[in-house]
């Protein structure tokens, strides 16, 4: 019963999810009383995922940081006392100036992380105007999709574009490439079982037997990495059987005659000593692909954490041209949509005031960017919404970079992460229910405003406040970064992309959400692609520039597929995947999901675990040159042999040992953009004590 003193306030979640749900907060008296997922919304309908779903509490947690802090412990230690915002903002003030004088602006590093994905609080736009005023070294964001983003680009013409995921409902078979929608994506599961009840068939391709691949009708338990062979295997089974759709490819693709010479270099027993798949199930899948219109292949980040990871999401984002599904509702692949949001973000960024030439830090080598980088080095680190310490590659070298006693800094957090107990100063920031953002999703086309619903706890403030005092702070005159979170809305939609018209401030506070106004079905590439050439390019010229091949190819991973010298010190090929009760680190410290998501495993063939003495539930060490973690091991057929699952987002500190699986993942780059190679990695397993102590 709602009564007068309730008010129902429209809200998303901002998690770094294909999801992006919205969801209505229920005040009463200034108290928010209830979260649930918003019923009207066509993609969250009402239901939110294990780990929201508890929102509030998450909020009010003890834990909860509530006060800006200094450290007074050693760095890593975790030792704070209290302070006021007045005395941080001119701590930081005094020392910013200082390092400017000193190194230039560039020695200051802002580094945000996906805590937040909103457009006014989150890594879609927060900080990044004063960034640019003050001209500091620029955050690239390495970390999640960049490889796989760069693989569709040179395809399709836009690194975020894609099929539209509700359009899977009308697909005849599914292909679930490298991704766990059960656990990652669950919002997608209804329009895959909508197919199914029409009779689609259900495929997944995952080295692991996740939730998803045992939910579907077949899994390929194809070897890490190794995706790029299998597409252009079925793909020759589609070409030797002669079904290409012709004319599709005369009409909308360009470099056929090249890409067909390649995919003929890739017959399906080559294939399968590449992928380890029996060559009979590749042909049966190039079969079922050749003959079923529409396949729509639905690919996250997963398959991209490795060296090759770029040209294996270009190769599998080729299929659809091939067999001609863009064409049709629920044919196609897709990665990430965000592309289709043209709204304007050069007024909401002003990349137009960064001076020329301004450096580019990667987030996944922030190990080396504090020890190894020069002229400037990093004098400062701003980090909000991130937990590097428990996410990113390197974790022992994180550390030693976060050690240095010169350098300054700054952790805007929610909680007292692994991360801020190396902060100099350590600053409370609002959460969802508190603050003021506006959503775009990588997983559906929707936008979504979030009203605030309560008042802030204690002194914790947006990062819009926080970044427009500092700015008042260190005297900036340039009055673009003193804009409210309002304007800043207004400035990102005021675009005149047909697909924005008429979603406008107004509307989206009213209703909380709003579709892009395209047709339904929405069929993006029927009629052609975002690229120079209007065509979807199995050639890439702009490949070619950057001298990758132009042509899609199958780049074995760095470690994965490795069966030389590194193979025999480290036998095991270890993907670290999502955890189902936790969101990358977050939610890793809320008692109830921690307990259910159970300590950390290492999911072992029971030939592996039978090799190496291990029964299932024994701690064991996981190592490698670069470090070791500590787990428990699960003996599950669910591996193949010379496979190992573990799962990333535990926080260091509340494990065994006090590290997590990132102190073992190398800080190499995948073959685009620098990404992250977080499932390439080869490790030994031994029961502990360990041989190998490395702190
Ligand atoms: N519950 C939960 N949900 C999440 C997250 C979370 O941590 N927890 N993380 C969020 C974030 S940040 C992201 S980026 C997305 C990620 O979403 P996903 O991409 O679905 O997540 P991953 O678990 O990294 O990878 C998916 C699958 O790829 C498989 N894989 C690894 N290497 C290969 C390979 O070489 N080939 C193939 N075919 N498969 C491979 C893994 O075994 C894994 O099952 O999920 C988001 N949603
Ligand atoms: N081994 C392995 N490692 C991985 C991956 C993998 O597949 N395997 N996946 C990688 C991927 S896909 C990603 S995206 C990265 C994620 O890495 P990060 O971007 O570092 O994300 P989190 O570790 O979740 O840390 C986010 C932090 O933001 C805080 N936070 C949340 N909301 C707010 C807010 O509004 N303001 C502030 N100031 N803080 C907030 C949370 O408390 C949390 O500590 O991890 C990567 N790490
Ligand atoms: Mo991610």
């Amino acid at each position: 019963m709602s009564s007068p003193a309730e008010r129902a306030v429209p809200g998303a979640c901002p998690l770094d999810c294909p999801d992006t749900c919205s969801w209505i907060v229920t005040v009463r008296d200034g108290e928010a009383v209830a979260l649930r997922g918003d019923r009207r919304h066509p993609y969250t309908r009402g239901a939110l995922c294990a780990k929201v779903h508890r929102y509030l509490d998450y909020t009010r947690a003890p834990d909860r940081l509530l006060h800006p802090q200094r450290r007074v412990g050693a760095k890593g230690e975790g030792r704070f006392a209290r302070i006021s915002w007045d005395e941080a903002l001119d701590e930081i003030a005094a020392r910013w100036q200082a390092i400017i004088r000193r190194h230039g602006p560039q020695a200051i590093w802002p580094y945000y992380g996906t805590g937040a994905m909103g457009m006014l609080q989150g890594l879609a736009g927060a900080g990044r105007r004063l960034w640019n005023v003050l001209g500091t070294s620029q955050h690239v964001m390495t970390i999640c999709t960049i490889a796989g983003a760069y693989g569709t680009g040179y395809t399709l013409g836009d690194n975020r574009v894609g099929m539209d995921p509700e359009t899977l409902g009308a697909s005849k078979l599914i292909l679930l490439w490298g991704t766990n929608t059960l656990t990652t994506n669950h919002h997608l599961w209804k329009y895959i079982e909508a197919a199914r009840r029409n009779g689609a068939r259900l495929v997944a391709i995952d080295p692991i037997r996740t939730r998803t691949a045992a939910a579907a009708d077949e899994h390929f338990a194809i070897h890490p990495g190794t995706d790029a062979a299998l597409a252009l295997g079925l793909l020759h089974v589609v070409v030797t059987l002669g079904q290409e759709d012709r004319a599709f490819i005369d009409a909308h693709t360009s470099g056929w005659e090249a890409f067909r010479r390649r995919i003929l270099e890739f017959p399906p027993e080559r294939v399968s000593g590449i992928t380890r798949l029996p060559r009979e199930r590749i042909v049966a899948l190039g079969e079922r692909l050749a003959t079923t219109r529409p396949t729509g292949i639905r690919l996250t980040m997963g398959l991209q954490r490795h060296a090759g990871g770029g040209m294996a999401v270009r190769a599998i984002t080729c299929i659809p041209g091939v067999t001609g599904d863009w064409q049709y509702p629920g044919g196609g692949a897709v990665y990430d949509v965000r592309g289709f949001v043209r709204a304007n973000w050069p007024a909401l960024w002003r990349d137009d005031l960064r001076p020329a030439g301004t450096r580019r830090l990667s987030m996944t080598r922030l190990g080396e960017g504090l020890l190894e980088v020069k002229d400037p080095p990093v004098e400062s680190l701003l980090i909000y919404a991130s937990n590097p310490v428990a996410s990113v590659p390197d974790q022992t070298k994180v550390r030693r970079g976060l050690a240095r006693e010169d350098l300054f800094t700054i952790v805007i957090e929610n909680f007292a992460t692994d991360t801020a107990d190396y902060a100099d100063l350590l600053l409370p920031s609002t959460m969802q229910t508190e603050h003021a953002d506006l959503h775009y999703a990588y997983g559906h086309i929707y936008l979504a405003w979030n009203e605030p619903a309560v008042a802030p706890p204690g002194d914790c403030l947006p990062h819009t406040e926080i970044f427009r005092r500092l700015a008042g702070r260190l005297g900036v005159t340039e009055p673009c970064v003193y804009a409210s979170d309002e304007d800043l809305a207004r400035a990102v939609l005021d675009s005149d992309d047909p697909a924005l018209a008429g979603l406008t401030l107004e509307r989206l506070r009213r209703d909380g959400w709003a579709r892009l106004s395209v047709p339904t079905p929405f069929v993006p590439f029927a009629n052609g692609f975002p690229t120079a050439s209007g065509r979807c390019e199995f050639v890439s010229p702009r490949m070619a520039e950057v001298g990758l091949d132009p042509v899609p190819t199958y780049t074995p991973p760095a470690e994965a597929a490795d069966d030389g010298a590194l193979a025999r010190r480290f036998p095991l090929a270890l993907v670290a995947t999502a955890s189902h009760y936790q969101l990358n680190s977050m939610f890793a410290n809320v008692p109830d999901l921690e307990r259910r998501q159970g300590p950390p495993t290492v999911v072992l063939h029971p030939t592996d675990a039978a090799a190496r003495g291990l029964a299932d539930d024994v701690e064991v060490c996981v190592h490698n040159d670069r470090g070791e973690f500590r787990a428990r091991v699960r003996i599950s057929d669910g591996v193949r042999p010379g496979v190992a699952a573990a799962s990333k987002g535990f926080w260091p500190k509340r494990v065994a040992g006090a590290a997590n699986v990132n102190v073992t993942v190398a800080e190499r780059d995948a073959d685009m953009g620098g990404g992250a190679v977080f499932h390439d990695n080869r490790v030994e397993v031994t029961a502990v004590p360990s041989p190998t102590p490395t702190r």
